[in-house]
């Protein structure tokens, strides 16, 4: 990369454009960063004070990467309440400023201002609520809403009482729904009637009615009415949210909590079997998450914020609701898509809330790209300063697209890298102080220290140049802490390959300028839109049809999904392949866990490509499925060379 292809970081374009300072420069980045890593219990004791602790800690960091005994403790004797610390404490100064700005789906109905006095009132309600329904200290909630303000309500009041909530994905089925309820255990699942989004609408009542006949009897159901339609109902197992939020007492005192008790679990897919109940703590959590979107969106007092995320996803958790709200920022929550009612719906709200920063994910950008810059100049984007990217790697066109036509060549782009794993970013730019180079996610954020492994080897490459696994040498305040209910598996699957690092399941390449570039994942999990799959997740629901004998899964190249999903199927003998039938597996993937892994291409196969030893070569049927089959390398352990030649004449992504 040479260097006329720099973004310069100019500190005084941002601080010209808006007469405010960046909090981070060129030089204090060099120094703070040498200081988080020489001597981190320093650096994070005295980070740690933006914080509001009810016991103040005494000890910072007790953190073990050895594999067998993986254990991640910060400031393990303090305490401290997480809704205090987003709510509360700001009530002496900003009671009256907006927190949550709530923009609805259809364009036609008003957008909410939500005062953080407000905040605080439905927070409490919500609280008193859900103690009344039973819940206490330590349980589990599920939470399955559409992008509403009562979504932040449920996760703060879980907070409050230091309950422990789990957010699913509103575009997930039952089945997806009832296996996260049974995972962790919950008491409660808290849903809508339905969740209008892009001008359609989700059941997502009925879906948790289908969900809970495959819970225990026990588990009770609390409905925000969203549109206010009939649903079904069960007396004793449902209740009304906004009939009890009348009643409820608008007081309730938030519980402090060990700094190391749970605040959320988030279930994400990994390379194999069920989705990982991925555990994150309150303390180092909250404070990496605040401090991050502080510096990395260079957020001022007075600054509107929008995270285009679902709260379905750890991006919504950490830059939609604890992050911004632990700094007192007004943060806007949107209902709808990117593409309803028009490609310029996204920047017709940047126009309408004067947005400052915006953060959205890559798949957005190409799709909205690919409809034309005449959408993006209807709109006064002048407001806003600093642009951001999450989710995937982003190809440079779509980089470049972003920052001259959004940002009209004067907003820094923050390519942040980091995974539900890791609570927050960890390689990211720093406005003003980082300079940019077109799909890097270029320097580490503080504290976080990097290193490039031969896979091979499991060695560290020391050379400034080179390619390899990403791994992460120490731990970080906001490092998930384990997997719920099996710690085993936590250590397995990020401690066990590369002994000392926390393995990231990411290959990367490391530049002259000491700048990574992720080149996508390793293992067997694809990233569909930024939304990750394991390609086992897919296989395991197709085999599960009537009429499959075996299917393989893997990622291709899809040029607005970053990467699309190209299912081999086997069908059972004596059963003939049709249009038909590809349309009903496609279907039946959708039901069994949610129209995000829908099937793109499904090629049937008559045979899948095995070693001797009966395994599935992946290797080979990524190839093809990137119609790159000159390339096959070695297939010598192929049992069956033949089959190999038949996927190829049959291959459905011809370039
Ligand atoms: C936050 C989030 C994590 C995986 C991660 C990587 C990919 C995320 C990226 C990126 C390149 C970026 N990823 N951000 N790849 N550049 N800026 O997305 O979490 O859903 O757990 O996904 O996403 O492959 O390993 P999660």
């Amino acid at each position: 990369m040479t260097m006329d292809t720099i973004d310069r970081a100019d500190a005084s374009a941002i601080a010209g454009h808006s007469a405010r300072t960046p909090h981070v420069t060129a030089e204090s980045y060099r120094e703070l960063y040498a200081a988080s890593v020489a001597d981190p219990e320093a650096f994070w004791a005295e980070q740690a004070q933006r914080l509001e602790w009810s016991t103040p800690f005494t000890k910072v960091k007790n953190t073990d990467f050895t594999l067998g005994q993986v254990s991640i403790k910060w400031f393990e004797d303090g305490q401290l309440n997480v809704a205090a610390n987003c709510i509360d404490r700001h009530l002496e100064t900003r009671a009256d400023q907006t927190a949550i700005i709530f923009e609805p789906d259809d364009p036609a109905t008003e957008a909410q201002h939500i005062t953080y006095r407000e905040l605080h009132r439905s927070v409490c309600r919500m609280a008193n609520i859900m103690e009344d329904l039973g819940v206490r200290k330590g349980d589990r909630v599920v939470i399955y809403l559409p992008m509403i303000p009562e979504a932040a309500y449920a996760m703060l009041a879980c907070a409050r009482i230091g309950a422990i909530h789990s957010i699913v994905f509103a575009g997930f089925s039952p089945d997806a729904l009832a296996s996260r309820i049974n995972g962790c255990d919950a008491k409660l699942v808290i849903t809508a009637d339905h969740a209008p989004r892009g001008g359609r609408k989700t059941p997502l009542k009925a879906n948790t009615d289908a969900a809970l006949l495959h819970c225990k009897d026990s588990v009770k159901l609390l409905m925000v009415r969203r549109t206010g339609e009939q649903t079904s109902w069960i007396d004793g197992r449902d209740f009304d949210y906004n009939e009890l939020a009348l009643e409820a007492d608008d007081h309730s005192e938030p519980v402090p909590v060990d700094a190391e008790h749970p605040l959320f679990v988030l279930y994400t897919s990994g390379s194999t079997g069920q989705p990982k109940g991925v555990v994150h703590s309150t303390g180092g959590y909250l404070l990496f998450a605040a401090m991050t979107h502080e510096m990395v969106f260079d957020y001022h007092e007075g600054d509107v914020y929008w995270c285009t995320a679902d709260v379905g996803w750890v991006t919504g958790h950490s830059y939609i609701v604890y992050g911004p709200l632990a700094n007192g920022a007004t943060t806007l929550m949107f209902e709808g898509v990117p593409t309803w009612p028009d490609a310029g719906r996204f920047w017709q709200v940047c126009e309408k809330h004067k947005v400052n920063q915006f953060y959205t994910a890559p798949t957005a950008i190409r799709a909205l790209m690919g409809q034309g810059k005449e959408w993006v100049e209807k709109y006064d984007l002048s407001s806003l300063r600093i642009l951001g990217t999450v989710g995937e790697p982003i190809n440079p066109e779509a980089w470049n697209w972003y920052n001259e036509v959004v940002g009209g060549s004067r907003c820094p782009i923050v390519d942040t890298w980091w995974q539900t794993e890791t609570g927050g970013h960890l390689l990211t730019p720093l406005p003003g102080a980082i300079d940019t180079k077109p799909g890097s996610a270029t320097l580490p954020f503080f504290g976080v220290q990097p290193v490039v492994l031969d896979p091979h080897t499991g060695e560290e490459i020391h050379e400034t140049e080179c390619e390899g696994v990403l791994c992460i040498k120490d731990s970080w305040p906001a490092q998930m802490r384990t997997v719920w209910g099996d710690h085993d598996r936590f250590e397995k699957t990020y401690f066990s390959d590369y002994k000392g690092y926390y393995f990231s399941g990411d290959g990367c390449r490391r530049d002259a300028d000491g700048y990574y570039w992720i080149t996508g994942r390793v293992d067997d999990v694809i990233n569909v839109s930024g939304h990750r799959m394991g390609t086992a997740e897919v296989e395991s629901a197709l085999v599960a049809h009537a009429k499959v004998a075996e299917a393989a899964v893997v990622g291709y190249p899809h040029p607005i999904k970053g990467q699309g999903i190209y299912c081999y199927v086997t069908l059972m003998n004596g059963v003939e392949p049709s249009d038909e039938l590809c349309k009903e597996l496609e279907k039946w993937v959708r039901t069994e866990i949610g129209p995000i892994a829908k099937p793109d291409l499904i090629q049937w196969a008559p045979g899948l490509p095995k070693t001797r030893s009966g395994k599935i070569m992946r290797r080979i049927l990524r190839k093809i499925a990137e119609d790159d089959f000159g390339a096959l390398g070695d297939t010598s352990t192929l049992a069956e060379p033949a089959v190999v030649d038949d996927l190829i004449d049959n291959r459905m992504n011809r370039a």
